[in-house]
């Protein structure tokens, strides 16, 4: 750094979310020269701070770093500590000497969905609706090779959700493909194809599905070139926090005409995975059914018991045509068990707790 005598020993480090907006001038050689970019972690990252945060923590034997690591893909260094605050929140308020794998999980899901709301009241008529829009999105992605393995259904209130369908994804991915996105796409309609289909009626419950298929299709045409009508042209410039994936805003950079394609292209994209997933759920309508009725009985499905219901299709398949049925212990979300009662001080939360 300049203004350092070159003796002094001193080495200056900053940080920023935003190193596209800093003034070149910072960047000059003999300034801030050298950069380096902190990804969010990988597995094994995740894998190394999962120890260092319950490093201490009264961790009961089941709980294996590597099987939670999997579980929270795209979990920041900070997301994991409040992930194993949350765990340990939940250990002392049941009166548990260990933090156990339930309460690992109960504590991923209010961080991705949100805290259970078990005292809205639900009719009979809109749980069946429910029940049918989430069989829907976990028969589509469980027959589509190319969606992640279905990890859980249920139509227990969380968050702002009525109810939600948790994918598992298997391994972390720096890439990923059209066809891959494609039964994406028909997973996310496959809530409001599978009203449409029992109901011959659709609610306005699949706004957050429908949002988030139709701006995957709108990135696939113009950021990934996967229209072929388009080509691998960019169309737009995105203003975007790049380190915080986060969108700020788009620079428009082409022709109405093309602005008419772009949304023909997007138009067929999003039809072509409905009809897809209506398909899906015409042939497999009777577990579909079961499947509806599984949930209002029970409220929610686990891997293992949704599973059976697809014996007879082969077990989904990674890249590597791995396996990917789910792992046992995984999936084990609530916990039916009674409450020990404390034989030692239970786990303290971290003073960062909420
Ligand atoms: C409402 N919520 O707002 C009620 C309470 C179709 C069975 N009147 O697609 O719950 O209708 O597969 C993030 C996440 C809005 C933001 C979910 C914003 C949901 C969720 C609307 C299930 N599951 N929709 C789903 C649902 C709703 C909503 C969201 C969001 C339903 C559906 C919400
Ligand atoms: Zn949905």
């Amino acid at each position: 750094m300049d203004g350092f005598d070159t003796n002094t020993n001193v080495i200056v480090v900053a940080a920023t979310n935003r190193p596209d907006v800093l003034d070149p001038a910072l960047l000059r050689p003999g300034r801030f020269d050298r950069q380096v970019i902190l990804d969010r972690p990988d597995l094994r990252g995740r894998v190394a701070i999962l120890k260092v945060h319950t490093k201490g923590k009264p961790l009961d034997k089941t709980i294996d770093p590597e099987n939670l690591a999997r579980q929270s893909p795209g979990f920041s260094g900070a997301d994991l500590a409040n992930l194993v605050n949350e765990a340990a929140i939940l250990a002392a308020r049941r009166n548990r000497k260990t933090i156990g794998m339930a309460e690992f999980n109960e504590a991923l899901e209010r961080i991705v969905a949100g805290p259970e709301r078990k005292s809205r009241i639900i009719s009979d008529a809109e749980k069946r609706i429910i029940a049918i829009h989430e069989g829907g999105h976990a028969v589509v992605q469980r027959v589509l090779p190319k969606c992640d393995p279905v990890n859980k259904v249920t139509i227990i209130s969380r968050g702002m959700a009525l109810g939600y369908t948790m994918a598992l994804p298997m391994e972390d991915r720096y890439l990923q493909s059209k066809t891959e996105f494609e039964d994406k796409i028909a997973g996310l309609l496959g809530g409001n194809a599978a009203e449409r289909l029992i109901f011959g009626d659709t609610t306005t419950g699949a706004s957050n599905d429908i949002e988030k298929a139709t701006d995957l299709a709108r990135r696939m045409v113009t950021e990934w070139g996967m229209s072929d009508k388009m080509g691998p042209l960019a169309f737009g410039k995105r203003d975007e926090m790049i380190f915080l994936g986060r969108e700020i805003g788009e620079q428009r950079n082409y022709s109405d005409d093309v602005a008419k394609m772009i949304d023909e292209e997007v138009r067929v994209l999003i039809e072509n995975g409905y009809v897809r997933a209506t398909q899906t759920l015409t042939e497999h309508k009777v577990r579909l059914l079961a499947l509806a009725d599984k949930l209002i009985a029970e409220e929610t499905v686990e891997s293992e018991e949704f599973e059976k219901l697809f014996a007879d299709l082969p077990p989904k398949e990674n890249l590597h045509g791995i396996s990917l049925l789910p792992t046992p212990g995984v999936s084990t979300f609530s916990d039916p068990t009674p409450h020990e009662p404390p034989a030692a001080p239970a786990p303290s939360p971290s003073p960062s707790a909420p």
